[in-house]
């Protein structure tokens, strides 16, 4: 295949891309080709099949083929399924808010701080309430850092302390205060029954009645966390899926170095 190929723009490749109205891309355009799979509780059988089948075109997809069903325990049938989406999106219409720092790496990031506040910066990080999971946090914070980004105990001008998972807000609020901590980072991945609104909620809440809200930079994160979700939930900032902590140190020394410099 020629280089000249390959440099294309698919608009110029496939004059039928209409970005207001994109559909997923199987092997032509526009065919809307999507894999799903999904449980239903019923046993495996043709009855089973039809019924994941039938569930395929009330979501909108055509042609649905079921090519692969499975019992998974007595009464519950895992499919994989095929099929035609129907559905478009307007893609020009998109805005997705995110946080607006510019991101630094380690190196520019201690300089930032030696040159913008110029005392090391004390970053305490939890995963709250009931949450079990320690690999997001860590991955921010560990000294060895995750896909090649150092973590923030890693940073010359950084003081960061990880205190694990299933820490209660009253503990990480207390630890916050004896440290004079100048941002907290949460950590959120179970979200099953909204669990972490309730707790997010519940931290800003007891935050500012101790009247540490305003002083105090607030950041969560997690799988299923949105800068726009965060914002709502009163907190600074939130970072989802791939995110390193470049990102977030970059954003906590920007936004310190806005508080304090104005
Ligand atoms: C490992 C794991 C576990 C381990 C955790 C071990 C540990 N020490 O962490 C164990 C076995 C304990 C576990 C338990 C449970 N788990 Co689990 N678990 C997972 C799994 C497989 C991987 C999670 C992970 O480590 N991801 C890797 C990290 C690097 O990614 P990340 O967390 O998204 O972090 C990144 C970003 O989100 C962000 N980030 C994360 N936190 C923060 C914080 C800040 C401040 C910032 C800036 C950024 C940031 O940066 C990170 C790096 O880019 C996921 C499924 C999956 N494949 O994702 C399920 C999953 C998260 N678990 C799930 C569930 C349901 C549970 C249990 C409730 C199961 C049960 N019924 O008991 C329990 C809950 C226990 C509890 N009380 O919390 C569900 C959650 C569903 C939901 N929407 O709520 C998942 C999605 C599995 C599933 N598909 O059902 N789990």
């Amino acid at each position: 295949m020629s280089e000249g190929l390959y440099s294309m723009e698919s608009k110029d490749f496939d004059k039928t891309l209409d970005l207001k109205k994109i559909k997923p891309y199987g092997d032509t355009m526009n065919d809307g080709k999507t894999q799903v799979s999904f449980t239903l509780p019923v046993p495996n059988g043709d009855e089973a099949v039809e019924a994941a089948k039938q569930m395929m075109k009330k979501m909108g997809f055509e042609n649905p083929l079921v090519v692969y069903s499975k019992e998974l325990t007595e009464g519950f049938t895992f499919f994989n399924c095929y099929g035609s989406c129907t559905h478009t999106v307007d893609y020009t219409s998109i805005h997705v808010p995110k946080v607006e720092s510019s991101v630094m790496d380690m190196h520019e990031t201690d300089e930032y701080i030696k040159e913008h506040i110029g005392r090391k910066v004390v970053i305490v990080g939890a995963s709250t309430g009931t949450d079990a999971h320690t690999v997001g946090i860590d991955a921010i914070m560990n000294m060895k850092g995750y896909a090649g980004h150092y973590g923030l105990e890693r940073y010359e001008m950084i003081e960061a302390l990880n205190m694990g998972s299933q820490v209660p807000n009253e503990e990480f609020i207390a630890k916050a205060i004896e440290m004079k901590a100048d941002a907290l980072l949460v950590s959120q991945t179970v979200t099953q029954k909204d669990v972490h609104i309730q707790n997010l909620t519940e931290l800003v809440e007891m935050l500012e009645a101790e009247g540490l809200r305003d002083k105090i930079i607030l950041v969560c994160g997690g799988p299923r966390i949105s800068h726009e979700l965060a914002k709502e939930l009163g907190y600074d900032a939130g970072f989802g899926m791939n995110t390193y902590a470049d990102n977030v140190a970059s954003f906590v020394v920007q936004e310190l170095d806005k508080r304090i410099n104005g």
